[in-house]
């Protein structure tokens, strides 16, 4: 009797937790303002320009040489980057990720660029990411990549490697936020680079990048911003569970 009780109330709990998530995925999509996406579904990539060597395949984007760089138009200055990236051993050349540009590697190159490394101590190693920005009063001498100002960093994981799911936000104050796998590991403000013409990345061989999502609307949120609408959410199924509970043992 006991059993059943449990095995009806859990079943009664595990579908309104289906249905809290599909509103709640739902209401999050109607909030994000896409501006513009590329999933490489479609198997090439119309769009971006790259003198380097890339292919589509099985829907993913990979470089084929060592530092090949591509781009597009992308001029959104506030809101909301996210992609996936692969990242593997071993690494020679680290990938950038150049999310509000100007013309990539042209002079007096101005742009905030992700980076993702890696660190080696004895045997372990473990991916680093830097955020960078090369600012118009910085890049007077078309400084490279490599020296371009640190805004923060952040150590993975050893052994962390293969696919990430990136998102960068940035709000009007310039509060730039970097996530990985849903997880806020970088936060700065900075104001350097306010407007935006390009999207580019630099990949080396094998690497590969996919999902990109560019919304002009703040899609992702710090863990101490609780949304009312999550909350609500939440207060809810807990009332309708306990509800539940009532009205199965009442029977
Ligand atoms: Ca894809």
């Amino acid at each position: 009797m006991k059993k059943r009780f449990l095995t009806r109330a859990s079943a009664i709990t595990a579908t309104l937790l289906a249905l809290i998530l599909l509103v709640a995925s739902t209401a999050k999509h109607s909030i994000a303002t896409e501006v513009w996406s590329d999933d490489f579904e479609d198997g090439d990539y119309q769009g971006w320009v790259t003198p380097s060597s890339y292919t589509v395949s099985e829907g993913v984007l990979r470089a084929n040489r060592p530092s090949a760089i591509i781009f597009r138009e992308s001029t959104v200055s506030v809101g909301t980057w996210s992609f996936d990236l692969f990242h593997v051993l071993p690494c020679n050349e680290n990938t950038y990720v150049f999310f509000m540009s100007s013309e990539p590697e042209e002079p007096l190159w101005v742009a905030y660029a992700i980076e993702v490394g890696v660190a080696t101590r004895g045997d372990l190693q473990w991916p680093i990411y830097k955020l960078r920005v090369s600012s118009p009063d910085s890049n007077q001498e078309n400084i490279p990549l490599t020296s371009w100002e640190i805004l923060a960093s952040h150590d993975g994981s050893p052994g962390e490697f293969g696919w990430f799911r990136f998102a960068v936000t940035r709000d009007q104050s310039g509060l730039l936020s970097v996530f990985v796998n849903g997880t806020l590991v970088m936060q700065t403000v900075d104001t350097q680079v306010d407007v935006s013409e390009y999207f580019g990345m630099i990949l080396h061989t094998d690497r590969a990048v996919d999902n990109i999502i560019v919304s002009d609307s703040i899609d992702f949120q710090t863990s101490e911003v609780i949304e009312p609408l999550a909350l609500l959410l939440v207060s809810g199924t807990l009332l309708v569970t306990i509800s539940a509970f009532v009205i199965i043992r009442r029977k």
